[in-house]
């Protein structure tokens, strides 16, 4: 921390948010900047925006668009990533399998190779919405035994869970680059 990046951006931790199209992503985003509840469009290129966790840690939170034609570009955001949050569609299960393996190419990257994630299991205030234990068994995350991670549920429509998104980002921005796997009930 502290250099520019190849964004052009620095001093403040760097979070790279990802995910399908339509798992939230930009919803979170703008919750989390305590924004009126807006309909969103799906975000073609990026949104950025800074953050401050509860412990006083400045975030720039980059939220970069899911559709299929986009993600060959994902991998152009990975480059100085502090931290990167994975959001998923709690009740998209058809597409889970894909979100996954979306997941598994992002990890592979030689830019986050033990870069701390979260995983967001988000709209879980809807009632179709997969249990956080059917999601992590799904997940496999011990895959990653190079990487501490979280599971965390949100909803982004009802707020619930956001606060402590932040701070699960503050403590994975803590956390030395160690095998270390949290889950968080919803
Ligand atoms: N029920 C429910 N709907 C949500 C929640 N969060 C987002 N949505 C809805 O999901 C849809 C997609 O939300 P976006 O935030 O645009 O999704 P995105 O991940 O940014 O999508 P892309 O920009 O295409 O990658 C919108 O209709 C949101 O209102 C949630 O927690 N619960
Ligand atoms: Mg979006």
């Amino acid at each position: 921390m502290g250099s520019v990046n190849s964004r052009g951006h620095k001093a403040e931790a760097q979070v790279v948010m990802m995910g399908l199209d339509s798992a939230g992503k930009t919803t979170i985003l703008y919750k989390l900047k305590g924004h009126q509840l807006v309909e969103t469009l799906p975000t073609i290129g990026f949104n950025v925006e800074p953050l401050e966790t509860p412990g006083h840690m400045s975030l720039i939170l980059w939220d970069v668009g899911g559709q299929t034609q986009l993600r060959a570009t994902w991998k152009d955001y990975l480059e100085g990533t502090d931290i990167l949050v994975y959001v998923l569609d709690s009740t998209d299960e058809s597409r889970l399998p894909e979100a996954v393996a979306e997941l598994t190419e992002v990890l592979e990257d030689p830019n986050v190779a033990r870069v701390p994630f979260l995983v967001l299991a988000n709209k879980q205030e809807s009632p179709g919405a997969l249990p956080l234990l059917e999601i992590r068994s799904r997940l496999g995350l011990e895959r990653f035994p190079d990487h501490c991670w979280e599971l965390r549920g949100c909803s982004a429509l009802t707020g619930q869970g956001l606060p402590e998104v932040l701070q699960s980002l503050q403590s994975l921005l803590k956390s030395r680059p160690s095998s270390r796997a949290t889950f968080v009930a919803w």
